[in-house]
C-alpha cells in the first residue's frame, strides 16, 4: 500500500503509557470509568506490541463485509503511519461494493499466509480457522473484535462487545496511538460504521454512535458519496437474485424465510457476495419477529444468514450451531440439504417463542 512518507511517524513508547482520553465518552448505556480502565488495558499491550513489530499483516474473517474492509484499511494505514511495514489479506476477494475504498487494491488475496510477519493482527475472528487462511498456526497474533461470540484465542486479545462496528475500535486504536486520521481513514471507518449498524438502524445505535460518524465526518468522510458507492452501486446479478429470493418467501407468524439454490445463483450470474442483504427484506415484514436467508453451497451444504428484531437473539441460535454473530444478525452454516436444514433451523426459531 501506498503512502506519503513524510506522514510516516515512530510510535512513541511514552503513549503506551498515556493513554489519551477518548473523545467519544458520552452516550452508550455502561460506558463509565470501568469500561474505559477494562479498553485501556487490552489498548496498552496491542499498542506495545505494535511499537515493537516491524512487519505487520492484518486480515478479517473469510467473505468480508464492509466492517472487515473497511477496518483492515484503516488498520493498514494506521500502521504506516506509525512507520511499519503494513500488508493486508483476505481468503477471499475484496466484494465489488468495496473496491473503490482508498487502497483497496492493495489488500491481498491469499489462501496461505507466507513470510515473515512479526505480528498478525485478527478484525473479527473468534479464532483462527475464521479468517481460512492456512498458515498463521504458531505466529504472534493480536485479536480485535466486537461480536459477542469473541474469544481470547490469541496472545493479545481486545473484545469489546459495546464497540458498534470492529472500525470503532480502530478508531479508538488509532486516536490513541495519536495517528492521525486522514480522510481516507475517516471514509473506510465510516463505510465500516455505516453497514455495520444497518445504516444506522441496528438495536444498540445510540448518541455514541452517531458521535463516532460525525467525528469520521468532521474528518473528511463524506456521507453521500459513501452511501452512493455502498447502496446504489449494485450489479444487475444482485437484483435478479433478490428477485429469486423473493419469488421464495415465506411467513409463518412470528418467523419469515427465504432462500436460493446454486441453480438461482447460476441462472441470475450471481457472485456470493449478491446474497449480502437479502435477509433483511424478510425482516423488514410488519410483525416478523426473526427471519433467515438461506442459500445453497455448491458442496450441499446450507449458509443461514439470521436476523431479529428487538429482544430475540440469533447470535446464541448461531452459535450453538458452530456459527456466531450478534443478537440482531448472525450467521451460521448447516449440513444439506436445503429441505432439511430448512426443517431444522426451523424448528429450532420456533424454541424461540
Ligand atoms: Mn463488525
Amino acid at each position: 500500500m501506498k503512502q506519503s512518507a513524510s506522514m510516516s511517524r515512530q510510535l512513541d513508547p511514552a503513549l503506551v503509557g498515556a493513554l489519551a482520553d477518548s473523545p467519544l465518552e458520552e452516550g452508550r448505556r455502561g460506558r463509565g470509568s470501568a469500561y474505559n480502565h477494562r479498553r485501556d488495558a487490552a489498548i496498552r499491550p496491542i499498542l506495545q506490541a505494535i511499537h515493537d513489530g516491524r512487519s505487520i499483516l492484518v486480515t478479517a474473517h473469510a467473505r468480508p463485509d464492509g466492517d472487515a474492509v473497511g477496518s483492515v484499511l484503516a488498520c493498514g494505514m494506521m500502521l504506516e503511519q506509525l512507520g511499519k511495514q503494513a500488508t493486508m489479506a483476505f481468503s477471499d476477494r475484496v466484494p465489488l461494493i468495496y473496491r473503490w475504498l482508498p487502497c483497496a487494491q492493495s489488500i491481498q488475496h491469499w489462501q496461505r499466509v507466507d513470510g515473515d510477519f512479526d505480528l498478525v493482527i485478527l478484525l473479527e475472528c473468534d479464532g483462527i480457522e475464521r479468517s481460512r487462511l492456512k498458515g498463521l498456526e504458531g505466529r504472534r497474533l493480536i485479536n480485535i473484535d466486537h461480536h459477542t461470540s469473541g474469544r481470547n484465542f490469541a496472545h493479545l486479545n481486545w473484545i469489546d462487545t459495546d464497540a458498534c462496528a470492529v472500525a470503532e475500535q480502530v478508531f479508538t486504536l488509532a486516536r490513541t496511538a495519536e495517528v492521525r486520521i486522514t480522510p481516507e481513514m475517516a471514509t473506510c471507518l465510516y463505510m465500516a460504521v455505516l453497514t455495520d449498524t444497518g445504516s444506522f438502524c441496528y438495536e444498540g445505535t445510540d448518541t455514541h454512535t452517531f458521535s463516532l460518524a460525525h467525528e469520521l465526518v468532521r474528518l473528511g468522510a463524506c456521507p453521500p458519496r459513501i452511501a452512493q458507492d455502498v447502496y446504489f452501486s449494485n450489479p444487475m446479478s444482485k437484483m435478479l437474485l433478490l428477485g429469486a429470493a423473493l419469488a421464495n418467501l415465506r411467513r409463518d407468524g412470528r418467523i419469515a424465510w427465504l432462500w436460493v439454490t446454486t441453480s438461482d445463483m447460476e441462472r441470475t450470474n450471481a457472485a456470493e457476495e449478491d446474497c449480502e442483504g437479502i435477509v433483511n427484506y424478510a425482516i423488514g415484514i410488519a410483525g416478523v419477529e426473526v427471519a433467515v436467508f438461506l442459500r445453497e453451497l455448491p458442496d450441499h451444504r446450507v449458509r443461514l444468514s439470521l436476523r431479529s428484531k428487538g429482544a430475540v437473539n440469533v447470535a446464541s441460535v448461531a452459535e450453538s450451531l458452530g456459527g456466531g454473530g450478534h443478537e440482531n444478525a448472525s450467521g451460521c452454516t448447516l449440513p444439506g440439504p436445503m429441505p432439511a436444514a430448512s426443517d431444522s433451523i426451523l424448528a429450532r426459531l420456533r424454541t424461540l417463542f
